[in-house]
């Protein structure tokens, strides 16, 4: 494979001020439809400042922290390229140094989000070890307003507080799905996301359980601000509601210390860097 360009300054690079803490530039609230067509040439025109893999810095600023953008995957083509049409704008006007990896779950075997996010988590690092912020992002959710920043602080954050599709409310209080974002020690600290949910539903809830088992509290932004669209489609083939779901959230107390990032196990079969992102195909295996 060709060596991925770095997006951190090279040892000529001029040194540059830290990126201040607002971002100036922000647009604020955003239009966003998902009507007119999106092809990827298009996507990829609007975003020449973007490196192979979708990797970039700003450069003008030194951020703070350095962000993989994690993306669950499979067979949503149209909607990555509304992502990518939205998110690398927004990620750019944050100031953010950052990369996107699609973790594109192989074979027709029952879907796993949350192991497919631990992948992720671990790829990430090998590609560049100074990821310190781990983005988590469904496919089909962009945000409404770009001051709903894109990166980590010091409890777990909630970024897809109001969605569309639940009326701009949080659905219950107890919700951490859609978007959200980890340091990697806030990762480390839960021992990652359960590998062991298989089908759609409660992986979310798990991860919220584990974070108030080590002490912590989740962060969300404000509700005015937390908003997004979501693109509607139908129940995917191979992501039945898990029926298990219900029971095994009773249970992470028990499971977090066996099951999450310390005992996952995969088999990477592709990495393509491609000019907006980073594709990983992994086999992921299927349920007992
Ligand atoms: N995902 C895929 N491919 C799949 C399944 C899931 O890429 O086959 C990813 C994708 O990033 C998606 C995320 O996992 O955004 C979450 O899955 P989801 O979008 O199916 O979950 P959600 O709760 O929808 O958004 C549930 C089905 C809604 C059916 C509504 C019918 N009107």
């Amino acid at each position: 494979l060709p060596e991925a360009p770095s997006a951190r300054p090279g040892p000529t690079a001029p040194i540059l001020p830290p990126c201040p803490d607002s971002p100036p530039g922000l647009v604020g609230r955003l239009l966003i439809e998902f009507t007119s067509p999106m092809p990827l040439e298009r996507v990829q025109r609007e975003n020449p400042s973007v490196l192979l893999g979708g990797r970039y810095a700003p450069p003008d600023c030194t951020p703070a922290q350095t962000v993989a953008v994690i993306i669950p995957f499979r067979h949503r083509e149209h909607h990555l390229r509304y992502w990518l049409h939205y998110l690398h704008p927004i990620l750019r006007r944050q100031r953010l140094r950052y990369g996107i990896y699609v973790i594109n779950q192989h074979g027709e075997d029952t879907f796993n989000r949350a192991k497919l996010l631990n992948v992720g988590f671990l790829e990430a690092l090998k590609e560049d070890a100074s990821y310190d912020c781990f983005i988590f992002s469904d496919v089909d959710l962009v945000p409404m307003d770009d001051r709903n920043l894109y990166r980590c602080g010091d409890q777990p954050r909630h970024f897809a507080i109001a969605m569309d599709k639940f009326g701009f409310r949080l659905p219950y209080a107890g919700y951490f799905g859609g978007v959200s974002g980890l340091s990697k020690a806030q990762f480390l600290r839960i021992n990652g996301f359960p590998n062991e949910y298989w089908g759609w539903g409660g992986e979310d809830d798990d991860i919220f359980n584990r974070i108030s088992l080590t002490g912590m509290k989740i962060s969300r932004p404000d509700i005015r601000i937390g908003r997004y669209r979501m693109i509607k489609h139908d129940r995917d083939k191979h992501n039945e509601p898990n029926p298990q779901r219900f029971t095994k959230i009773q249970n992470t107390k028990l499971t977090m210390k066996r099951d999450g990032i310390g005992s996952v196990r995969y088999q990477v079969l592709e990495v393509s860097r491609q000019p907006l992102f980073t594709n990983i195909t992994v086999d992921i295996g299927r349920p007992p």
